[in-house]
Parts: structure tokens; sequence; C-alpha cells
């Protein structure tokens, strides 16, 4: 829709936009450039900042010519259906060594700032991550938008430009207190903007009948106000592949005439702040991951992205003379969870409201335009909104809900005569406790598939959550299992271990994951196995200095390192975690143990709690005070050490995932849907201790029983007894050795004497425990056990190290991305 009015004369305006040589000399250059006229400053005089942001665009520049490239493609080959995938959430990490893999830049760049006299490394901490997300899901459409562009699929992501992203977290007196998280302050080299493209989004207001001019009844909703929504764009490189998707991210902006009658009436002030109103929507996420809390701002967030992403698909995205009818062969919205929902009833807005659609055939289009994908089993993360607020918020949408609603229910009702009690329970609108809109249900009644993200959630999703639906239309569900990027996760994070691979089985492995297999034998081969306790060795000597200088704390050498990262949830169980350090230390403490024969273990943890969630709050202030407490017991005689470095984040996952020697996944069966981080460890040399769920089902499965530390009790195991009634009470009375770490919590030992500051952790335990911790904890103590007599056998874990890598190239998320291809979205790949 752009472009000169007149016709250029310089040929250098027609041709192709070529990006620099790929040399040390023109990089060079080409940074200069960017320091000098770009930031406006001297190398002689610019700040470690001032050289970050010219390196970003530097590399920004080599990526320009084929991300113009791949629009070019796009364009002009034959129109090719596309991934509108949508998501409230990508926790991107770090982008600039990934933008140098992606265009083999990396030795360039490096020597570049060295004939600059600048140390590339300084940079890189210079680069604060965007974090905007919360954890697992956020973290998986980042992973995902790297797959898409690695394998070439026709697709576009869109999602919130948030100001602040996930909150910084800090400890103050061994507790959570959460900083905002500005991470653009120093400058936001990443994003192209594109002010004249933005879109109108509207909210509120009414909606009457008119009639038309062919004189049928129509509804025509008249908002009360609206945003703009302001279009930046991100570069997705595909590795090595010349291909550059895009990440459109919306930003929220006051519309000129939003206050025109207050601006009109001389209240300059007051205009302005009520234009700090309508710009709060993309101000800051939502730090909840999995329990949402019903905002009003988080479903004007939620609508506010969708709606502009799908108007920027019709109108700039399409051709001019587009038929709404042909967006079936165009388009498929993948709907990242709930949150990208509303889209449903915006869509069907658009095409009756707005293309002059009928119902059925409006309805007819929008069914094939979705896809949903659930990440639960935790009925509390199922989005529900009242629908008083939906009447306020999105009147004309409520309308649609209802109407989309009326038909299912007569659906249901054909098929299930007299069957109230399901029509019930399967009803898009819920009546109790408040009436509100379910937007699993109408994700479900909408969509082309439904899909869960292991092969044990999609089971259960089918058996529980969505029972009633997979019934109906049982070929509606499917499963994909999620996946993570070995770029960022391998090539990027663990480089040692990379050039041991690339130097066993050649470099392939990158871009084709199942090529690890090749190393299934030099689990055999003891100079392989001797070159790999390298790698680890020198990861944990790289954390170790990390830690130092970014936290102050100071590992011991030579322990077994035992992670466990992930948000703090109960259901997650890392208070189980926590009771099991707490019998270490006591049985050290006791003399039960001689602590020379004990196997020298560190554990780190990393997690942040949802600001408004106590308990998970309680369970950071606990693990604090446990570490403080261990770490400074001279008993213990240097054979255990907790460390719980603040604010875990994608940069520090990246560093302390390739240490690990054990990966802590010990949540209550049937409650994780799949887990991502269990992929990570496992591709990074780490053996897993963990329970029958979500995808470490089949992380076990492919790396075999006797390579994987099974613990616990079974998803129909933990059914069973809560229908008999669990009481957390009876493990506590029946098993010593858990009774002793109980009661050492509470005696207030880890507190500095105080009771209080524990009894809502006790007595959690021991009277709710809805995550049934204590029922698992004697089984989670002897699997801890072995896993300490395994690493006695340094020869033997490193065979099973090296097996776990092997054997879990199936986790890269270049596979997941083609299921949902060849499942889900049909469309092409290589462009
Ligand atoms: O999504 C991950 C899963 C993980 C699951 C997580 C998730 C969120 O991070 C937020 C909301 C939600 O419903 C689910 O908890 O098990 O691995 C990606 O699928």
């Amino acid at each position: 829709e752009t472009g000169p009015r007149h016709t250029p004369t310089s040929t250098l305006a027609n041709g192709p936009v070529i990006s620099p040589p790929h040399t040390v000399d023109a990089f060079v250059k080409a940074f200069l450039h960017e320091l000098n006229f770009g930031q406006g400053v001297p190398l002689s005089r610019s700040s470690v900042n001032d050289q970050y942001l010219a390196l970003a665009r530097t590399v920004r520049s080599y990526l320009m010519a084929r991300w113009l490239e791949t629009a070019r493609r796009r364009r002009t080959d034959k129109p090719a259906k596309m991934v509108g995938y949508l998501s409230a959430e990508y926790l991107l990490g770090r982008q600039l060594d990934n933008a140098l893999l992606a265009t083999e830049l990396t030795d360039i760049a490096t020597e570049a700032m060295v004939a600059c006299g600048i140390e590339i490394d300084d940079l890189r901490q210079q680069e604060v991550e965007p974090g905007l997300g919360n954890g697992g899901l956020g973290r998986l459409a980042a992973c995902f938008i790297d797959s898409m562009a690695t394998l070439g699929a026709s697709s576009i992501a869109y999602g919130i430009r948030y100001e602040y992203g996930i909150f910084q977290q800090t400890f103050v007196d061994n507790r959570q207190v959460e900083k905002p998280d500005a991470w653009l302050s120093m400058g936001g080299p990443w994003g192209v903007v594109h002010p004249e493209m933005e879109v109108p989004v509207n909210f509120g207001g009414h909606v009457e009948t008119y009639v038309g001019e062919d004189g049928r009844e129509r509804r025509r909703w008249t908002p009360a106000w609206g945003v703009m929504a302001l279009r930046y764009n991100y570069m997705v490189p595909g590795y090595q592949n010349g291909v550059v998707n895009t990440l459109r991210l919306w930003r929220a902006r006051a519309t000129e005439s939003f206050d025109l009658h207050i601006f009109n009436a001389g209240d300059y002030a007051e205009a302005v702040r009520a234009q700090t109103f309508a710009e709060n929507i993309s101000k800051v996420l939502y730090p909840e991951d999995s329990t949402p809390q019903g905002k009003e701002l988080r479903l004007q967030q939620q609508y506010f992205f969708v709606a502009a992403s799908i108007k920027d698909f019709i109108q700039h995205t399409m051709p001019k003379d587009f038929d709404v009818r042909d967006l079936p062969e165009r388009i498929i919205f993948q709907l990242n969870d709930t949150h990208p929902v509303i889209g449903i009833p915006e869509l069907m807005r658009i095409l009756l409201d707005e293309h002059d659609l009928e119902w059925e055939e409006a309805w007819a289009i929008t069914k094939q335009c979705f896809a949903y994908t659930c990440h639960t089993l935790l009925p509390e993360a199922l989005e529900v909104w009242p629908v008083s607020l939906m009447e306020r918020l999105l009147p004309r949408h409520m309308e649609i809900i209802y109407r989309i609603n009326e038909d299912f229910v007569a659906e249901l009702r054909e098929t299930y005569p007299g069957d109230e009690l399901r029509v019930r329970r399967m009803s898009i609108i819920a009546d109790h406790p408040e009436r509100s809109v379910r937007m699993a249900h109408l994700a479900t009644v909408a969509s082309v598939k439904v899909n869960g993200v292991a092969a044990l959630h999609s089971e259960l999703l089918k058996e529980k959550v969505l029972n009633d639906f997979s019934e109906l239309w049982p070929e509606r569900f499917t499963n994909v299992t999620n996946g993570v990027t070995p770029r960022r996760f391998i090539k990027l994070s663990n480089p040692e271990q990379s050039k041991l691979i690339s130097d066993t089985i050649g470099k392939g492995w990158v871009a084709n994951l199942d090529r690890l297999e090749e190393l299934v034998g030099y689990a055999d081969d003891a100079d392989f196995r001797e070159k790999f306790r390298a790698v680890k060795a020198h990861n944990k000597t790289r954390i170790r200095n990390v830690l130092v200088s970014r936290d102050g704390i100071a590992l011991p050498e030579g322990h077994l390192l035992d992670v466990m990262v992930k948000r703090l949830h109960e259901y997650k169980r890392q208070s189980l975690k926590l009771l099991h350090i707490v019998t270490l230390y006591d049985r050290l403490i006791s003399g039960e143990v001689e602590p020379s024969t004990v196997t020298p273990r560190t554990v780190v943890f990393g997690a942040k709690a949802a600001p408004g969630y106590a308990m998970a709050k309680e369970t950071i202030f606990l693990i604090n005070s446990v570490a403080q407490t261990v770490n400074n017991d001279p008993r213990v005689d240097g054979r255990l050490f907790v460390a719980f470095p603040p604010n875990y984040n994608v940069t520090l996952a990246e560093k302390l995932i390739p240490a690990a020697d054990l990966s802590e996944q010990i949540s209550l069966a049937g409650k994780e849907a799949s887990g991502t981080g269990n992929m990570k460890f496992a591709l990074n040399g780490a053996l897993t201790i963990g329970t029958d769920d979500g995808a470490n089902v089949e992380i076990r499965q492919l790396v075999g029983d006797e390579n994987f530390f099974l613990f616990g009790m079974t998803e129909p195991e933990v059914a069973e007894l809560q229908a008999k009634g669990y009481r957390p009470g009876e493990y506590y009375e029946r098993d010593p050795q858990l009774r002793r770490a109980i009661d050492l919590i509470a005696s207030g030992h880890f507190t500095k004497g105080s009771r209080d500051a524990v009894s809502s952790f006790v007595g959690d335990l021991l009277y709710n425990d809805r995550f049934l911790a204590l029922a698992d904890y004697a089984a989670y103590i002897e699997a801890q056990d072995k896993v300490e007599a395994a690493y006695g056998d340094q020869d033997n874990w490193s065979r099973m190290a090296i097996l776990n890598v092997a054997r879990t190239g199936f986790f890269s998320s270049d596979r997941s991305i083609r299921d949902y291809i060849d499942r889900i979205w049909h469309v092409k790949t290589g462009v």
C-alpha cells in the first residue's frame, strides 16, 4: 500500500535490497556507520550501550534483505495458506546471539569487535532479554516461531508488545519482592515500528438493530471508545536458511479523537491522563502463569491484540481484492491457550457486520479458521469471563457468543435428547457461580482441531477436562507433543557439547535433531564418555562464574548438581524437593550418616511466584531460609549446598541447564500438561528424576527405564487415592523420616526460631496437601538415594547421560511444528 509516488530515477532504488558482505571489514564499516550515524557517537566516546545498540542494528541490517525477500516471495508466489500464531506471550530471551547464529556472523562479528577494541561478551551482557511471557507457554511460543522460520513455514506470529515484561524478582529478608521490568528503557533495537500501519480497536458502547438498504435487519455496534494498535515488527530468523519470518507485536496508543471533548473543554491535563488510560492496555504482562485472575484489563489486552491481528491479516496481508469467503484457504489461526479465543466472535463480527455475510455462511468460514491448543489440566487455569464484563466491554461479541451457544445447545439436545445435565456441562455459558463464558468450550466448539501438548495430557484432556466434547467429536482431538529449539537450547547455550557432537557426527543435527541417535553407540566409548564429562565440568565452571558475578553465590566444586527451575506452583511440588533437602540435612546433622560417605550435592532452585500467590511466596521464603541455614551449618561438612539465585529467566536457564547433572520433574501425576524444561535438561545430558507426568512419560519411553529415575503414583493411582479420601497426616504419622523433616521445619530451626513464619506452610502440608506431596515423599527419597548410588559410578552415569542426549532428538520443536503442519495446519514449508 506504500511506496514512492514518482518513479525513482536512481537504479539503486529499484534493485533488490542487498545486505553488506560477510567480511570482517564490511562488518566493521556497517558497525561504525550505525555507531556514528545511528547513535551519533564516535567509537572513542561511545558507551557499552551505544556499542550494543549499534551491533544489534548492524546484525539487523544483515537480516533485512532476507526479511524483505521472504515477504516478497510470499506475496508473489502462488498464494499459499498461512499460519497465524496467536499468543499473548512470547518469552523470547536475548536476541543477539540467535541472530548472529542464523546469519552465520558470529565469528565475523567477534573479530570485527576485536578490530574496534571491543570485547563482544561485554555487549552480550548489555542486552536485556525481552521477557514477554511467564513460563512454559510463552517460552513454547518462542521455540515454535524459531522452528516455523527454520522450516520455512508460511506463517506470521502475533502478540503484545508489553512495555513491562515479567517482573524482576529480588529477595529481601528471604522473601520475594517484585520490581518492574523496564526492558525497553535502554532502547529496543530489534523492533521496527510502522506508525502508519496502525489499526483501530474498539470497546464498550451498545448494539442496535437497523434495516439495511436491502431491507434486511442487521445489528450495528456503536463502540464507546477505542485505541489504535501500533505495529511493531520483530525478525524471526530461520537457522541458516535465508528465511526471516515476522513476529508482529501490538502496542496500544490513544486515538487523537479519544478525548477531543476533554481537550475542547480546556482540561489539557485530564485529557493527557485519559490518554494514559488507553495506553495502559499494552503496559504490563500479567504475571500469573496458569492461574489467571479474570481482570478487566486482561480481557482488554486479549481483545486488543486479537482484533488488531485479524484485521491486519485481512486488510494488510491479503491482497486488496481479497474475498473473505476464501479465508479458510488462506489462514489458520492457532490459539495458544484460551487467551486469544475472543478472536472467534471477532471474526464472526467482521464477517457478519462488516462483510454482510449470513450467519450460516459466516459460521461455516469461522469454524475452518481456528485451531486450539489446550495447555493445562488444572480447572483454575481454564479462563472464564463474567457475562456482565463481556456485555460491558464487548457487547456485540457477547451477542454473537450467545447465538453460537444457542445453535450449539440445540445440536446437543438433538444428539442427546433429555440429557440436560450434559447440556449444562457442555454449554459455553456457565450459570454458576456466576454467569460467565467458558473460553475453552467456545474454542472447542469453533475449532478444526483441539490438541493437548504431550501424549498423556492429550489423553487426559479427552478423558477428563473435555470429555463430553471428545465423545461428541472424537476426530477433532489430537496430540502434538511439545518441543524446544535446539538452536537456543543446545547450539548456543552449550557450545562445548555442540562441538563434541559436531566433531563426532557432523553438524547436521542442529536442523535435524533425530540425528542425535547416531550418538547411541558412543555411550560405550570410554574416550567419548571422558570428553562428555569434560563438557559437563566446563559447564559447571561456567555457571559457577556466572553465579558469583551475578549474585555473589559461590557454588562448591565437585558436587552433583541437582536443579529445579520452573515457575513456583504447588502442583509442581517445590515443597517435596524441600522436604528432600531437609531430610538430607537431618541425616547429616543427626549423625545418622557419616558426612564423608555422602555424595556431595548442590541443589539450585529458580522460580518466580505470581505476586498474589501467597502459598507460592511462602515456599520461596522457606527455600531461602533452608538454604541459609544449611549453607552455614558446619555439621554439613560441605556435603550439601542450596542456592536460589533470584530472577530465573531465559538468560540464566541457558547457563544453568547445561551444567546440571540431575533434572527435577516432580509434579503430581496428571497435573503438568507437558513441561519443556524436562526436555532441555535431557538434551543437555542431565538425568531426570521424575513422576509419570506430562512429557516425562515420553522422555522415559525414549531414553529407557534404566536411564531415568521414576518415582511416585501414577495418574490413576492419584485419582483412586483422592476418591477414597486423602489424609496427609497419616503419612506424617507413619514415616519417621518424614516426621523428622516436617518437625524440623515446624520447630523454627530454619526461621531463626520462629514457628509462626512456617505455620501456614506446615499447616497446609499436614491438613491439606492438595498435590499429595506427602504421599509421594517416601518414593521420592528412595529414588533420590538411588540417584546418589548411581552418581558414584561416574562412568555409568556418563553412559546414561549420553543416551539421554542421543535418544531425545524427538523433542526438537522442529518436530512439533512438523506435526502441527501435518495434522492441523496443512501449510507449505520451504518458503
Ligand atoms: O504450558 C507449557 C507446558 C506446561 C504448562 C504451561 C502453561 C503455562 O505456562 C501457562 C498456562 C497454561 O495453561 C499452561 O503448565 O506443562 O509445558 C507449554 O505447553
